[in-house]
């Protein structure tokens, strides 16, 4: 392979490129090449000082993530930046794109940094289960205020150019945009100014008042939830503050191995990868995407609303139907407290905002206006003879090309396409609530979709934002149908015994967010209920029915937005178990002759990942989702799966698809039509295999 770094003399100073597209990352060749190149640098009589920039988009975005669990090669990146640092020649890094990781190490590790206006930076190891292993815990909080070093590595946040001016992690910020030329009349400028060495490590760490660090750490603890890499960076910090460098950086070291040998850290690098990979479907070689840059939007609730304020925020142009002036104005007003949200975060600025609402954003109550638009989304009430209806009248309006979609989280799309003449434009986008501030989408691809709007669909995902799952048709596509059954799993556990605070509370140290009662309360127990009451019907009379959540509903208990549900909710916002759900569950084990038993927590868990899996493993084998990669971003982006466990695929290849169907059996004692092992988890099994040997 190429070196991918290269030098080249400008007066006195010696100009070092990387060039490793597409981000630069810090593999094997371009650190072999960098401390080559600044060694050679140092040696050289006609240099008097170094710049170091990235060639392409960015500055190096940190280590080679690909490099990860192979055997590691010299020269290491923390050696390497100890060297460069050591050298008796000053050195610049000039800055652009994002130097994050390792690349901020590496800048770090310099003597001097300048920066394009528009450069970021951060130390985002701990979102791979990481630390910054190259020096990086040592030298931030010899650079910026030790809560600020603290909060950028265990948050993994990335700052701008001037927030970085002002805490002095960059010295200056150039003017325009060529880092190269910046870098080199910032060196000239240090030279004329008889500039020399100035290394990181020889300053004293940022002085931290008494009790500060705990108080840090105890926030830290708080939001961790289970992730371990952020408190060994406070312990790495501590060590910046309290032992001398060279043994801070030994202390380091260990935690970084600590780190990379434990299970979050093989986790979180399957997310980050598969959150790259879940993009690329066949489609997007076989079609050619449409442009949509106007978009319908069909119901200005809260879906719709959502959905709207998505569009808007990715610059498209929307016209929002509801059926009449007042909920049109309602809808108009909700989409705009959502914007004034976005401009108070930094997400969209004034300009942009005026524009939206002086124009781009529109409501009506004639579908007539969506007679132009590229595409238009119904997010109506979940019923299939209203959104047949609206598609109906959808096909007759809209122009020849435009792509017709639906918000469904369940219903079947190739019924909704055949209410059309142009099932070929007929597709599922289907948005997580609330749908401006939730990433995950599934694309739901009907028989006759066409891969053209399969494509449309992905461009579509990727100008707004979201990480787009590709999903064929059934009920409750990838996320819901396996939520479905988990939580029939989990209803059965109560039936046997368990509290439903007992599954929340298993569910919470196991990593969630919130327990699957909790989420029903938050969500409103009258959506399950709808759902049940739709499939009543079809149900399978084999299946072993839990009735407590209906009898909760036939009470008017819909959660919190009726103050009881599962718990009861104070006007202070507190929250209570309820006595009264507990007989209620008790009640119905007796009719139905149970005997309750004590449910362990891991119980609990093997029940609820045992079920989750073995679905997941249906829901690939059926083809509804295209990898078992596919079903772990939709579980972690959409329903709260701990990341740092990788969803719950990677999670069975952790623990063993064996554990999974042996406990499978085990439940199967219990209720021998609910336990029934997918066959692909068997052949999985049997074949010695794991899932993410199908995750190409
Ligand atoms: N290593 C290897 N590949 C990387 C990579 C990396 N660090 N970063 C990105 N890629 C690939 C990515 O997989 C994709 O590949 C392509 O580049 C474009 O990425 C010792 C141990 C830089 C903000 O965590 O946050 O340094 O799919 O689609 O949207 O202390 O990539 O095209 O084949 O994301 O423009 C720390 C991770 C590493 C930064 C650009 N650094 N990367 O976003 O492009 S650990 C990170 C990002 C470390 C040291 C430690 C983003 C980005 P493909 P992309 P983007």
């Amino acid at each position: 392979m190429s070196n991918p770094v290269s030098t080249t003399l400008e007066g006195r100073v010696a100009v070092i490129e990387i060039n490793n597209p597409p981000v630069n990352a810090a593999s094997h060749a371009v650190r072999e090449g960098l401390i080559n190149a600044v060694l050679d640098a140092d040696a050289n009589e006609d240099a008097d000082i170094i710049v170091v920039y990235g060639g392409g988009s960015t500055f190096i975005a940190g280590a080679d993530i690909k490099e990860f669990g192979k055997p590691p090669q010299a020269p290491h990146l923390p050696n390497l930046i100890d060297e460069m640092e050591a050298i008796s020649t000053p050195t610049v890094v000039a800055l652009h794109g994002t130097a994050l990781g390792g690349g901020l190490e590496v800048a770090l590790g310099s003597h001097y940094r300048i920066a394009l206006p528009t450069a970021k930076f951060g130390l985002p190891e701990v979102n791979l289960g990481l630390l910054p292993g190259a020096g990086g815990t040592q030298r931030l909080p010899r650079v910026v205020p030790i809560a600020k070093a603290a909060q950028m590595m265990t948050t993994g946040a990335m700052i701008g150019a001037q927030e970085a001016l002002e805490l002095g992690l960059v010295d200056e910020i150039a003017e325009g945009s060529d880092v190269r030329a910046a870098g080199i009349a910032y060196a000239n400028k240090l030279l004329s100014e008889g500039a020399g060495v100035r290394p990181t490590s020889a300053r004293a760490p940022s002085p931290v008042a008494e009790g500060e660090l705990d108080a840090i750490r105890a926030k830290v603890s708080k939001a961790a939830r289970g992730l371990i890499a952020p408190l060994k960076i406070m312990d790495a910090i501590e060590a910046a503050i309290t032992l001398p460098f060279a043994e801070g950086v030994m202390r380091e070291r260990a935690l970084f191995m600590e780190l990379m040998a434990d299970d979050q850290r093989s986790a979180m690098i399957h997310a980050f990868f598969s959150e790259r990979q879940v993009g690329k479907v066949p489609e997007l070689k076989s079609g050619t995407p449409r442009d949509i840059s106007v978009m319908g939007v069909v119901g200005g609730g809260t879906m719709g609303a959502g959905i709207a304020t998505s569009a808007l925020l990715a610059g498209l142009e929307v016209t929002l139907a509801e059926r009449d002036t007042d909920a049109a104005d309602k809808a108009f007003a909700t989409v705009v407290g959502h914007l004034d949200g976005a401009l108070k975060r930094g997400k969209l600025n004034q300009k942009k905002y005026e524009a939206i609402v002086g124009g781009k954003f529109r409501t009506t109550t004639d579908y007539a206006d969506f007679a132009d638009v590229d595409l238009v989304i119904e997010a109506v009430f979940e019923s299939m003879d209203v959104k047949k209806d609206v598609f109906g009248q959808l096909d007759k309006i809209c122009k020849p090309g435009a792509i017709l979609a639906s918000n469904t989280s369940y219903l079947d799309i190739d019924e909704i396409a055949a209410m059309t003449n142009r099932p070929e434009d007929v597709i599922g986008l289907h948005f997580f609530s609330p749908a401006h501030m939730m990433r995950l989408l599934e694309i739901v691809v009907g028989d006759k979709t066409s891969d053209d709007v399969v494509a449309s669909g992905f461009a579509l995902a990727k100008k707004m934002r979201k990480i787009a799952v590709r999903s064929g048709v059934c009920d409750g596509f990838i996320g819901n149908r396996i939520l479905n059954t988990y939580a029939k799993a989990l209803n059965g556990a109560v039936l046997a015994g368990a509290s439903p605070y007992d599954v929340d509370r298993a569910m919470e140290n196991f990593g969630l967010a919130m327990g699957l009662f909790r989420v029903a309360d938050l969500a409103g127990l009258d959506i399950g209920w709808a759902n049940r009451k739709r499939m009543a019907a079809t149900r399978d009379p084999r299946e072993q029915y839990s009735e407590f959540h209906d009898k909760l509903c036939e009470l008017g208990r819909f959660g919190r937005k009726t103050g009881r549900g599962f718990y009861i909710y104070g006007a202070d916002r507190s929250e209570t178990k309820d006595q009264e759900v507990l007989d209620m569950i008790a009640a119905e084990r007796d009719a139905k002759g149970i005997a309750p038993r004590e449910i362990s927590d891991q119980e609990i868990i093997d029940r609820y990942m045992a079920a989750m899996v073995n679905e997941s493993a249906k829901v690939v084998g059926e083809g509804i989702a295209l990898r078992p990669l596919d079903v772990d971003i939709t579980l972690m982006n959409g329903y709260g799966f701990p990341r740092w466990r990788g969803g719950p695929l990677h999670y069975a290849d952790t623990v063993g698809i064996q554990k999974i169907l042996n406990d499978i059996k085990t439940f199967q004692k219990e209720d021998d039509f609910f336990w029934q092992p997918a066959p692909l988890l068997e052949k999985l099994a049997a074949e010695g295999k794991t899932f993410s040997d199908l995750n190409g």
